[in-house]
């Protein structure tokens, strides 16, 4: 099971609440599927998304990307349970939507960066290393359900 410090329970605590979701859900989920355009297979009831400019203004997309924000404050708020929090989401990932795993990673990074630009100087390579850690696991387990 993973073990999470007072510090880094800390750190990811601090990033959520100073987390714009209706801000940073759209521009991250916007940038994966711009720079993995293969992910936009998945959305092909949002409408446009045949290129940035369409993807930037298609409303779907970023009511969907606030979406998975709130399920990531669902690891957040049970840090040492993650894997069963996400048992239900993982199979729908798998055996419903067909969402290949490692785009779970792609769009983790997209969230990375996302929240990099915003912090500025405050995302230190110590920051950075938390919130990678908690990714990480989130990506686990919503990868676990497949088989
Ligand atoms: Mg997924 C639905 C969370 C990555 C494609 N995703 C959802 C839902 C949540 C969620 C909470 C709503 C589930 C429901 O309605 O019960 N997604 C989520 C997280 C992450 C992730 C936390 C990774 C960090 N999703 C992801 C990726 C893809 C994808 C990488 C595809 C490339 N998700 C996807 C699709 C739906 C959801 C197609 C259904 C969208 C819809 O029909 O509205």
């Amino acid at each position: 099971m993973v073990k999470w410090s007072d510090e880094e329970r800390k750190v990811i605590s601090t990033i959520f609440s100073n987390l714009d979701y209706d801000d940073i859900g759209p521009k991250a989920l916007r940038r994966c599927l711009i720079v993995y355009p293969w992910t936009q297979r998945h959305f092909s009831t949002f409408g446009d998304l045949t290129t940035p400019a369409a993807i930037m203004k298609n409303e779907k997309a970023a009511a969907h990307g606030i979406k998975v924000l709130h399920g990531l404050d669902r690891a957040l708020k049970n840090m040492d349970n993650i894997k069963a929090t996400y048992a239900e989401l993982s199979i729908l990932h798998s055996e419903k939507l067909h969402v290949d795993p490692d785009n779970f990673k792609l769009l983790a990074d997209c969230l990375t960066i996302t929240i990099a630009a915003k912090m500025g100087d405050c995302f230190t390579a110590a920051t950075q290393v938390i919130f990678q850690k908690f990714l990480c696991v989130v990506v686990s387990a919503l990868g676990k359900q497949y088989h």
